[in-house]
């Protein structure tokens, strides 16, 4: 059975993530049926789509499933993991996508999240980010995918404390287009959904590639390169790795030795 729930009218297309007993973390089952449900909505000609948790949902999404992170000594993010599929599917689609906020935001959801075109929410929507609680080095074009939304400092502040960033605080920076009460998100999302399919596919096809190109034109010299990924090994290869992921499944917080 799917793990989310599609819907097409008024050429808007939705997509609702719907696994309440895992807090809809994005595991490979979610994230297939994620891209299935992309790819359909796109063919029926879908102007627009509205990413969502289920109604009432206390928790958008969980992040990726600490289950399915690898042992120690292997990437925890590479490049086909099904966390960064959706990613840069999600960015690299023609469609704009609005994500539709309530709840919390946890880790890999946020970049979900923040890889969505527009972002509305309700005050529960705090974005956490939780690497340095599972001790994850997360990955660079996770990384800058942050720096290039909230800046340096911001980015810093949420990967190394791994506090809630109040949805508040998120709407004041910027990171959220609009903060809106939990009986009006609903219409206010498919009103801005609306106005968008009204307008131009193809123009706004074409301004979301190249807005996508612009702000994502970091030059990267090998050397740059190949140094991030040696730090990333020092945190996969480490006992803080596996502490982080066994805490986590046994339910206890995790002690880290810094090595
Ligand atoms: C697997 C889960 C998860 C989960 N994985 O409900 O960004 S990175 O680098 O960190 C990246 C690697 C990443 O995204 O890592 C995951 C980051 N996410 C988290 O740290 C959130 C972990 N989850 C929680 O803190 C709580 O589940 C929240 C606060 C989201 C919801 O709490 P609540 O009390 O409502 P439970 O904790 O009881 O969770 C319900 C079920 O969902 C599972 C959890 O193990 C439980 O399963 P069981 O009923 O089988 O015990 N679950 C929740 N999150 N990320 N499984």
């Amino acid at each position: 059975m799917s793990m989310v729930l599609t819907q097409l009218r008024d050429n808007i297309g939705t997509i609702i993530m719907n696994n309440p007993e895992q807090r809809n973390v994005l595991n490979s089952k979610m994230v297939n049926d994620m891209l299935q449900a992309l790819d359909e909505l796109a063919k029926k000609k879908a102007r627009v789509i509205v990413l969502r948790a289920y109604a009432g949902a206390k928790v958008w999404s969980a992040g990726h499933d600490i289950n399915e992170l690898p042992v120690a000594g292997r990437d925890p993010l590479p490049y086909d993991d099904p966390l960064e599929t959706i990613l840069r599917s999600i960015q690299a689609s023609s469609l704009p996508v609005i994500a539709m906020i309530e709840g919390g935001v946890w880790g890999g959801a946020c970049d979900l999240a923040l890889s969505c075109d527009i972002l509305i929410g309700t005050s529960s929507a705090a974005l956490t980010m939780t690497p340095a609680k599972i001790s994850v080095p997360y990955n660079a074009s996770g990384i800058l995918h942050f720096i290039g939304i909230m800046g340096v400092n911001i980015a810093k502040e949420m990967f190394f404390s791994a506090e809630p960033l109040t949805a508040e605080r998120a709407e004041k920076l910027g990171i959220l287009n609009h903060l809106v009460s939990a009986d009006e998100l609903e219409s206010f999302t498919y009103e801005l959904a609306g106005s968008i399919a009204k307008n131009s596919p193809l123009s706004i096809k074409v301004i979301k590639e190249q807005i996508c190109l612009l702000a994502n034109a970091h030059p990267l010299t090998p050397h740059t390169f190949e140094r991030v990924q040696g730090l990333r090994r020092l945190v996969y290869d480490s006992k803080d790795y596996a502490e982080g992921i066994n805490a986590f499944i046994g339910k206890r917080l995790p002690v880290f030795w810094g090595e």
